[in-house]
Order: structure tokens, then sequence, then C-alpha cells
């Protein structure tokens, strides 16, 4: 199949938008759709510092690529979960991706900076990765607002997004859907967060990765079993084999149609959120969900460093 952007074979087939692309087209058009997605909700505004999440896979090293191409001010974060082998590659890989490129990554150890891994905190009552998850969105975001980073950007994508929306309809978890958008505004506390690659398919972000040479992390978390995102990703793959494009008009029904209805429940939502007695992070309780992780990891909990709102912990 010919390109659909110039004479060239095309390499990359995308199903669900009838189109074959080249290699330079194919890259050109990822850069495009990731500047329109920033521009259209205002997510890195001129002179702002970005901090990218990155974990070592495909989608945080395409993202912090195509920033960086873009001409944007990017720096990376690394954090180290303690998951083994699996974190040493996939810290290997976030390295080298920042040598090459010639850009600062930041890194954090939970070990080390934290008192506390990912499979020592497993055995609590949470599952792995709801531990997983609920630790990196707390350090990543104190990361950023310590560095005085103006945005925090992940590398979800397309099918992350729409597993997350599946999981949320699936439950009609309301507070989750008002708060699932490609960008969380600034809060007190709260580093700006966006998801530029919302656009691009798994699919596309590791074709972009082969393509620009990127070496990524492929094997999967060994703690992954029983992750249900995995598994709404898995449905929804079905889906998108029988009917493709079903992903994308899933998620774009949602950002223009529900998203918009859901602002007050977004706003009342933020109005709510105060300050851990402990370590001073936002919270809508007295003491953060993270300061209570830390607690059933069997750690000494954090310092409170601050009484102010807007602080967080070291
Ligand atoms: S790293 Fe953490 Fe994932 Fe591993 S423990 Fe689960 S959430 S699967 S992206
Ligand atoms: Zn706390």
């Amino acid at each position: 199949m010919k390109c659909h952007r110039c004479d060239e074979q095309g390499v990359v087939d995308l199903r669900h938008r009838r189109a074959a692309y080249c290699a330079a087209c194919f890259v050109q058009r990822c850069r495009e759709q990731v500047a329109n997605t920033i521009r259209s909700h205002r997510m890195i505004r001129p002179g702002e510092r970005a901090l990218v999440a990155v974990s070592g896979g495909k989608d945080s090293l395409a993202v912090w690529d195509l920033l960086l191409d873009l001409g944007y001010e990017a720096d990376g974060v690394y954090l180290g979960l303690g998951i083994g082998g699996y974190s040493d590659r996939s810290g290997a890989c976030a390295k080298e991706f920042a040598e090459s490129r010639d850009a600062r990554l930041l890194e954090v150890d939970m070990a080390r900076d934290v008192g506390f891994t990912i499979p020592q905190a497993a055995p609590s009552r949470r599952a792995p990765c709801s531990s997983c998850g609920l630790s990196k969105r707390h350090l990543l975001n104190k990361v950023a607002v310590d560095h005085g980073y103006d945005v925090l950007v992940t590398g979800h994508n397309l099918d992350d997004e729409a597993a997350v929306l599946f999981g949320n309809v699936l439950n009609w978890n309301l507070p989750y859907l008002a708060r699932q958008r490609p960008a969380l505004p600034e809060a007190p506390g709260f580093a700006r967060r966006v998801k530029p690659l919302v656009r691009l398919t798994e699919r596309e972000t590791a074709a972009y990765c082969v393509i620009r040479g990127i070496d990524y992390i492929i094997e999967e978390c060994p703690m992954a079993a029983g992750n249900r995102h995995l598994m709404y990703k898995e449905m929804l793959n079905s889906l998108e084999e029988r009917a493709p494009g079903s992903k994308s008009t899933f998620l774009r029904g949602f950002s223009e149609r529900l998203m918009p209805l859901l602002e007050d429940l977004a706003a009342e939502e933020r109005a709510g959120v105060g300050t851990c007695s402990r370590c001073g992070s936002p919270t809508t309780g007295d003491v953060c969900a993270f300061c209570r992780l830390r607690d059933q990891a069997g750690r000494p909990p954090a310092r409170r460093r601050s009484g102010r709102r807007g602080r967080r912990p070291a």
C-alpha cells in the first residue's frame, strides 16, 4: 500500500484510519497529532518547564522524544519501583534515552528515597497495581512541585484512556469520570497533568519508537497479573478487531458529549481538597492515601514539612 501522503511505500498500516504511511510521513504525522493536542488543550504554554514521567516503556519515551523535537523544555523523571530486574532494565532504557538525547533525567528510588518498594507495599490490603498507581501519582507530582516544573507529562495513549474510560463507565464512577481529562489544571500542591499522546494508539507509539530507533522495555511488569486495566484493554482490542475505530469513537464521544456535563462535579472535587496533616500533600481526608500506604508498608510516616497548602513531602 502507498503512503497516504506521498508516493513512497507505506510501512505503517493504520486500520482505524484506513491509511498507511511511510516512515518519514508517519513520524511527521505523530508530531502533528501531538502538537495539535497540546495546542487545543493548552497543555504546555510558552516558556513553561515540563517534566516527563519516564517508565522506560514505549509511550513515555515516545512522548519525551516528541516534546524535545517540538522544541519544548522537557526533562524526565524516572521512579524506581523496586520490582527486581524489571525495574533495573526499565531504568536502564530511561537512562540510555536521556544520554542519547543529552536530556536531564531526575531519579527517585523508592527503596532509598521513600523507604519502601512496591513489592513491600503489595502484601498490604491493596492490590499491587493500586498501591503502585497511588505511589506514582503522589511521588511524580511531588517531584514536579518540589523542582518547580509547571507541568507533569505522562505517556497515556488512546488505548490507555479508552480502557480507563471503560472501567469508569462499567462502575459508573462519576468522580473518576469527572477527573479523566487530557489536561488536569494545576491547583495548590498539584502540577498541571497532561497526556499529549491521547490521540495516538499503542500500536502507533510502538511504531514511532521502532522508526526512531528508541530502545524501550518490551517485557511486561511481573506484578501485572490481575490488573483490570489490562483486562479492559484486551476486551477493547477484541472489539477493535471486529470494528476498527471503536476505541477512538468511544473516547471522542466521551470528550465531546459527557465531559462538558461533568464540569460542575470536577469543580466540586477540586474545592474539597485540603492538606494532609502528616506530609502536607493535597488530600480530601485528614491523612493522605500515600501516608496511609506508607503505614501499611510498615515504614515510619513522613515528617510534616509545612502546614501551608501546596507543599509536598521530601
Ligand atoms: S508497574 Fe505498577 Fe504497572 Fe507493575 S505493579 Fe501494576 S501498576 S503492572 S503500569
Ligand atoms: Zn500525606
